[in-house]
């Protein structure tokens, strides 16, 4: 006897295609264009923020950057489709979400000088800070959601990953605790092709990186992660769900520009590449959608983008003003103060090294 043990497929989900052109039998109907054209202000000002951040590492006013241009899509997307009890775990890149959900633009430059206090999460501000060991994040956020799930609460987790975390253990492990116990988490995969210099065809022999969801018995899909339209449609969709169990959603979109400010991706990959992708870029879409609709113009362009270059460099003067506590590189490795930094720490005080 011959029997298929066991059958799966992946959608793939694109509502607004590169022209601004909608699929009616995808859109949502809860969306409105309103809505539409906060997300792409919201976008806007993500991809500003990107250029302010990569100038002042350039100048050598902050520390190392990891950009966000080309996925703004995927960041803007997902977080307007959280609700304010959703609790957000990100990686290293979305700087998109923290600022969409309202994290305080001075602290975000106070940590790009490289600071911890800029770092912390203002109370009530439901994220756990940047993590940076690839995949890391994941347990953390499976494990919360298993609290949120114990706790009763009416409250998701929505978490980062990246094309190449989902080749880490950790991210296997957090996915199969999901599936068994149905936790109310939403995996966000930000598949932008790259990982460093690695390509996405090396990272995996996996045909999507949503049906590694399927293995465990989790719901998923692959989206236009360029769309932001389909982003938050399948992000809403998923927090609907979540009382029922996770999802795993797959944007595909791309890294634009350099892994980090430490990185030259001329190196490893072709110009053509990146104009390929560039037709494909999340903000012009929306911009031509909501031109046809009379609700944008050039002059509400340039109107907004110095409004927020204005709350930007406002933010940036606030953030150089800040004095921090020059030994607070010693006090944040530890819940306890060990001896020896006790004593590196006295040392630099006496020494007034800092001055
Ligand atoms: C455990 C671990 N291994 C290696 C690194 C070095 N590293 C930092 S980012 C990165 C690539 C991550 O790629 P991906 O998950 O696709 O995220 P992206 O940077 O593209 O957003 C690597 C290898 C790290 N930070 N942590
Ligand atoms: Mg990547």
């Amino acid at each position: 006897m011959l029997t298929k043990a066991f059958e799966g497929s992946v959608d793939y989900v694109q509502v607004m295609d590169e022209n601004g052109a909608i699929d009616a039998t995808q859109f949502p109907k809860d969306l409105a264009d309103a809505k539409i054209l906060e997300m792409y202000k919201s976008m806007l000002f993500a991809r500003a923020l990107d250029a302010k951040s990569l100038s002042l590492q350039r100048q050598g006013r902050a520390v190392t950057y990891a950009p966000l241009v080309g996925e703004e899509a995927t960041q803007i997307g997902t977080a307007f489709a959280m609700r304010k009890q959703d609790f957000f775990v990100p990686n290293f890149r979305q700087h998109g979400v923290f600022l969409a959900r309202g994290f305080p633009l001075d602290s975000f430059f106070v940590a790009s000088r490289g600071f911890e206090d800029g770092n912390k999460i203002p109370n009530g501000f439901a994220a756990t800070p940047v993590t940076v060991p690839v995949g890391s994040q994941m347990p953390h956020a499976v494990g919360m959601a298993f609290a949120f799930k114990y706790q009763g609460k009416d409250a998701a987790v929505v978490s980062y990953v990246g094309d190449g975390g989902t080749s880490e253990g950790e991210f296997y492990e957090a996915l199969n605790f999901a599936g068994v116990w149905k936790v109310p988490v939403v995996m966000i995969i930000e598949n932008n092709q790259w990982a460093i210099s690695v390509p996405r065809r090396a990272q995996t022999a996996s045909q999507t990186l949503a049906q590694k969801a399927l293995a465990v018995g989790i719901r998923c899909v692959q989206v236009d992660g360029n769309d932001v339209v389909a982003v938050y449609k399948a992000t809403s969709e998923a927090l609907e769900n979540a009382k029922e169990g996770p999802t795993v959603i797959e944007c595909v979109t791309y890294r634009m520009s350099m892994h980090t400010t430490s990185d030259d991706p001329s190196r490893y990959r072709s110009d053509d590449e990146v104009a390929e992708w560039a037709k494909r870029d999340p903000l012009l879409r929306v911009r031509t959608y909501l031109l046809k609709k009379g609700m944008w113009n050039d002059d509400l362009e340039k109107q907004t983008s110095e409004e927020q270059l204005k709350q930007i460099d406002e933010a940036v003067d606030k953030a150089e003003q800040f004095k921090p506590d020059p030994v607070g590189m010693f006090k944040n490795a530890y819940s306890f103060m060990p001896e020896i930094l006790q004593e590196e720490s006295d040392d630099a005080i006496a020494s007034n090294f800092w001055q």
